[in-house]
């Protein structure tokens, strides 16, 4: 099948010479340094796109700035919530627009942004603007002694932090995007969003939607280029918290840079190494129909897929025969070729990281399936299964962030756990069996943020979601995000 027939709008924007969104304005500064943003599926350039001066930057911080303490901070919690959900509305109205922008840049296939990830944007940005009239503190009562009948009661506040920088990685940047933006306009924050240089423009689009929502000038700005600029917010004075979606080594470099630039509070969503457990009575199909689901998504690029398998030796054989024949018979093909059930990797640098590992999968006989890059145009490689040598194997430790699962069998579940554990990451985990009362054993000897039953990568706006151990700090989704973005205050009085 051909690649679907682009909309005129977003070949328009791709021609816009797209730049930054500051202070309700799309800005592409005159003499910009200019990036080129490549379109995965072909290898070719779709867009150059204008990096944000220092300057720029200086100016998203201070609109951010005013409008926090002109505006957005003090709007009404209700109205809050109204504007959230008519830029809900808008993206539901503009999402093929937004589909075919955000899969043009990031390879991922046009089925799941048109029915997950801009679905899953309005179902999360409904969500967060529901908490908004929700935000509250209480009341206590001090133990405060009486000399002379006075009284004392105490109450918390939660307050917005003010000026909130998100920097977010390139594997679902519309969505993590509106988790961050959701996060901060819900608690009345402001936020400048440096989206990732390989997926510049979903974002931009959604800055427009939300001024047009009526999210004032200054409330959300989108400052586009590398990490240098993710930098320079970090360490502005006038940014009170970072929210950070990425890559574990530059998580750990932003996380120090956030505390020694001014104690500003930073939450990091990192990856991990997830390990999926198949108990002995699991059935073959619903596991095999589960890894496929969740660990080969968007090309395994997603940071809570599983990527190591501990599959109980007597299910072993069976699982890999079946899953090795389903991927064998997947049909590769580009971002917009609607027939496509596997599509190219996001980035050249990317792509070669995984060759490097296909190369080292081969020299130790490692392959049960897949294992070679397909010839191009197009960062393409095979949907690959590795068996692990045992439970060292550098393939069970080191994330690939690919189409790449290892899989180790089992016998003992003490041994189990203890592989599972065996890892200095700890974002999410699964357990597949039928034999819940197991599965419930299990779930407290799990070292992670997520454990997921019969269920794997899925995640869901009302279940807090975030790492342990080198995974992250700090909780997104649920109320758990109040606490990151909000101040609480604590207020004595005596009468
Ligand atoms: O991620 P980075 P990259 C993994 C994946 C991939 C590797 C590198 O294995 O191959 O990370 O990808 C910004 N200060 N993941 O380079 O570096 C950067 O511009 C402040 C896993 O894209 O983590 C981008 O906006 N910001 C991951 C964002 O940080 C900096 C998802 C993420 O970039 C910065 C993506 C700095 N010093 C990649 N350096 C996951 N687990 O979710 C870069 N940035």
């Amino acid at each position: 099948m051909s690649d679907i027939a682009l909309l005129p709008s977003v070949q328009r924007f791709i021609d816009s010479q797209p730049g930054s969104f500051v202070e309700g304005q799309a800005i592409s500064e005159a003499g910009a340094e200019r990036f080129d943003v490549f379109n995965p599926s072909t290898g070719e350039v779709l867009t150059q796109v204008a990096q944000a001066s220092p300057a720029l930057v200086e100016h998203a911080v201070q609109a951010a700035h005013g409008a926090f303490v002109n505006s957005w901070g003090s709007t009404t919690p209700y109205l809050r919530g109204v504007a959230l959900n008519r830029l809900a509305d808008l993206i539901e109205a503009n999402g093929e627009e937004l589909a075919q922008l955000e899969s043009l840049s990031s390879g991922k296939s046009i089925h799941l942004t048109r029915h997950l990830e801009v679905p899953q944007s309005v179902v999360f940005l409904r969500y967060f603007a529901g908490w908004a009239t929700k935000i509250h503190g209480q009341t206590m009562t001090p133990s405060l002694p009486s000399m002379q009948g006075e009284q004392y009661a105490a109450f918390t506040r939660r307050e917005a932090v003010g000026v909130v920088a998100g920097i977010t990685p390139w594997n679902f940047s519309l969505m993590i995007g509106i988790w961050k933006i959701a996060s901060a306009l819900t608690c009345g924050c402001t936020i400048v969003l440096k989206p990732s240089e390989f997926t510049p423009l979903s974002l931009l689009r959604v800055a427009q939607l939300a001024l047009e929502a009526g999210v004032p000038p200054g409330a959300l700005n989108i400052v586009n280029g590398s990490g240098r600029i993710g930098q320079q917010l970090i360490g502005h004075p006038g940014v009170a918290k970072v929210s950070f979606t990425g890559s574990v080594p530059t998580g750990v470099a932003v996380g120090k840079a956030a505390l020694s630039a001014n104690l500003t509070r930073v939450t990091l969503e990192l990856g991990g190494k997830n390990p999926a457990a198949f108990l002995a009575d699991v059935d073959v199909d619903q596991a095999v129909e589960g890894i496929l689901q969740t660990a080969y998504v968007h090309q395994g690029q997603v940071c809570a897929a599983p990527e190591r398998l501990y599959i109980h030796s007597s299910k072993v054989d069976a699982i890999c025969a079946e899953l090795a024949q389903r991927l064998g018979a997947m049909k590769v093909g580009g971002a917009l070729d609607e027939s496509a059930q596997f599509g190219p990797l996001a980035n050249k640098a990317h792509h070669d990281k995984i060759v490097g590992f296909f190369a080292q999968a081969n020299a130790r006989g490692q392959v049960l399936c897949g294992g070679k890059p397909l010839p191009g145009p197009g960062y393409f490689v095979e949907p690959t299964l590795l068996r692990a040598t045992d439970a060292q194997d550098p393939f069970l430790h080191e994330e690939t962030f690919g189409p790449i699962v290892t899989v180790l069998p089992f016998d003992d579940e003490d041994d189990l756990v203890r592989m599972m554990n065996d890892s200095p990451f700890g974002l999410g985990a699964s357990v597949w069996t039928n034999d819940l009362a197991k599965a419930m054993r299990l779930i407290p000897r799990i070292e992670a943020g997520t454990v997921w039953v019969n269920m794997h990568t899925f995640l869901d706006p009302s279940v807090p979601f975030g790492g342990v151990k080198g995974s992250g700090i700090g909780r997104e989704f649920g109320s758990a995000f109040i606490d990151d973005y909000t101040e609480l205050k604590s207020v004595m009085m005596r009468f």
